[in-house]
């Protein structure tokens, strides 16, 4: 049988990590033949600790086969140790009067500590998703800070976008979600993010011409995926937990297991793909084989898409920005 792996998950306490532990330990995100280690960091004050401890004796009392060892923590240093793969999903959430740039700090102060500490004890090889938000610019700023890790294997998660996206799709063709290929959605894991289903198909036929709506396209379709999260915080009174677990689950198993040629979504670093500045963490359309992704090249830009990849991007240039003294 193959041999344990690491994987570390921030903020195991949350309700995100409530959705995202058992389904780990149960072999849903690196295969039902892969034993790991969970090592669990929270907070060190006491209230989340204690979360913490409950979290795990459920885990235990799911005598899951595939989980091999629980280890919480309440410091990243130890938390990371020779880890493969690192979920970092705990952040700090905007408090009552706080400002954009108050969220931002708050945020470069976390990520800039994990990612020391990934840099300083982790594998090598380690594969990185950024959760906690604002995503993709704290993926940036671990990934700035820690320049002896490969600045490929760190990544934010736009799958929740991809996912929404596709979903919204079947229901306006009635089609079915896992027919839908060829996907993208560019950008900043926000409102600005843009889903784009020109090069889409379904059955080998295009989603555009199937659609034939470029009304719904823009005035549906983009403010809807775009809100997605505001509704679901509406309905139902917290943010979006299972969904955004399973979309981290989804992006983890993909970067390790392979797409077999099918396009994701994930969040990484520009080399100036599609004129996005080099570093800027962007969501872009990739296919993944041997725990490698590879952009999807070549894609003809349309004055549409241009101008929403080109809105996306400043917002992401100013968060980032916003944290470069910090860096
Ligand atoms: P919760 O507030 O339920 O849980 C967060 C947990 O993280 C808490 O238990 C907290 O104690 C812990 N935490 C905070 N700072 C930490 C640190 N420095 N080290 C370790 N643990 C720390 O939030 P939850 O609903 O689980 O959401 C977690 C994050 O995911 C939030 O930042 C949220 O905005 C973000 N999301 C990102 C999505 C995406 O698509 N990229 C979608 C869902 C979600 O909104």
């Amino acid at each position: 049988s193959k041999k344990p792996v690491r994987v570390a998950v921030t903020g195991a306490a949350g309700q995100i990590g409530y959705a995202l532990l058992f389904r780990i330990a149960s072999g849903e995100m690196l295969g039902k033949d892969q034993p790991v280690i969970l090592q669990l960091l929270e907070i060190p004050d006491e209230k989340a600790q204690n979360a913490l401890k409950g979290v795990i004796m459920e885990l235990e009392d799911c005598a899951f086969p595939l989980l091999a060892g629980i280890e919480a923590h309440s410091d990243p240093m130890t938390a990371f140790k020779d880890t493969d793969f690192a979920l970092l999903v705990g952040a700090r959430p905007r408090g009552p009067g706080m400002e954009r740039s108050d969220l931002l700090a708050a945020n470069a102060q976390i990520f800039t500590v994990q990612g020391k500490a990934l840099n300083a004890v982790a594998s090598r090889n380690v594969k990185v998703l950024v959760v906690g938000n604002p995503a993709n610019t704290n993926a940036y700023i671990a990934m700035k800070s820690a320049p002896d890790l490969p600045a490929k294997n760190f990544t934010a998660m736009l799958r929740l976008d991809h996912n929404r996206a596709a979903s919204q799709i079947a229901a306006k063709t009635g089609k079915a979600v896992a027919d839908i290929e060829k996907l993208a959605v560019w950008g900043n894991h926000s409102p600005t993010m843009y889903a784009d289903y020109r090069y889409a198909t379904i059955g080998g036929q295009s989603v555009k011409a199937m659609i034939n709506d470029e009304q719904w396209n823009r005035e549906v379709f983009l403010p809807t995926v775009g809100k997605r999260g505001a509704a679901i915080i509406a309905a139902r009174g917290l943010s979006s937990a299972a969904s955004a677990a399973n979309a981290a689950i989804d992006h983890m198993r993909d970067w390790a297991l392979g797409t077999n040629g099918k396009w994701v979504t994930m969040g990484i670093p520009s080399k100036g793909e599609y004129g996005i500045p080099a570093e800027v963490m962007f969501g872009y359309p990739v296919t993944t084989e041997n725990g490698e992704y590879k952009i999807v090249e070549g894609l003809e830009i349309d004055a549409f898409s241009q101008e929403c990849i080109n809105k996306t991007l400043n917002e992401l240039l100013e968060e980032q920005n916003g944290v470069k003294h910090l860096l």
